[in-house]
């Protein structure tokens, strides 16, 4: 896969891994771009983009086994863009597709491992954070950044019985329009409310300008 070593994301477009072999089974991995990473692409498009290669699998009768959500553990604060990702990624899966999902943490070389514990600890037990997720079967996994650990974590979804993900489910079994399934309406909210917000900003700098005209 590709990988970055620059400041800018790389990941623009959802990506596929040549097959593998792993404990006697093939293996594809499918990497998906980040919502909201560096403003390069709308979050819609992200999402349209995601949304599409996985129901295009699922018309292929390919399932996922598992679902990996990357989180940097030396982050000191979750900002808006990761709340976002979580709260996106979720939406995506669903709660009965929670068993299949693996919250990887990474980047402990970063940060000193009992504050690492800590942020760990909170991210599992917050309802802003994962504490749906984690209670719907969702498991948090620490990834040492060595090859070793990632087959490990590999291993364990490839324990896993294969899923359909709510936002599968949503445009194909149910026929739901991209924006309507919960990923999209809660998109699709985040950006009425912004919307609500500019109208509001753009009416106060109005009447700024009204009272200076008349001055
Ligand atoms: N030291 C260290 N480096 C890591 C770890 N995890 C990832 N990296 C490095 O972080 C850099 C960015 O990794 P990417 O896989 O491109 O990250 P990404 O989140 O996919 O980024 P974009 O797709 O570009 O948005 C690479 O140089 C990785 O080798 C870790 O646990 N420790
Ligand atoms: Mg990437």
């Amino acid at each position: 896969m590709r990988i970055g070593r620059g400041l800018e994301s790389c990941t623009s477009e959802v990506q596929r891994s040549p097959i593998f072999h792993l404990n006697g089974r093939n293996v594809c991995l499918i990497d998906t771009p980040g919502f909201d990473d560096t403003g390069n692409r709308p979050d819609s498009e992200v999402l349209k983009d995601i949304a599409y290669y996985i129901c295009e699998a699922y018309e292929q009768h390919i399932q996922l086994a598992g679902v990996v959500f990357i989180h940097r553990i030396s982050d000191f604060r979750v900002t808006g863009v990761t709340r976002r990702n979580m709260k996106m990624f979720q939406q995506l899966c669903g709660n009965d597709a929670m068993k299949n999902v693996v919250i990887v943490t990474n980047m402990w070389g970063y940060v000193d491992k009992a504050d690492g514990e800590l942020r760990e600890a909170e991210l599992r037990t917050k309802s802003i954070f994962l504490e749906e997720a984690i209670k719907n079967g969702a498991r948090i996994i620490r990834h040492d950044n060595s090859a070793n650990s990632a087959r490990k974590i590999i291993s364990e979804l490839l324990k896993n019985d294969p899923v359909t993900l709510q936002i599968q489910r949503e445009m194909l079994d149910q026929r739901m329009d991209l924006i309507d399934t919960a990923a999209g309406a809660e998109l699709n909210r985040e950006l009425m409310d912004q919307v609500k917000m500019y109208q509001k900003k753009l009416e106060e700098l109005k009447k700024e300008l009204d009272g200076v005209c008349k001055l």
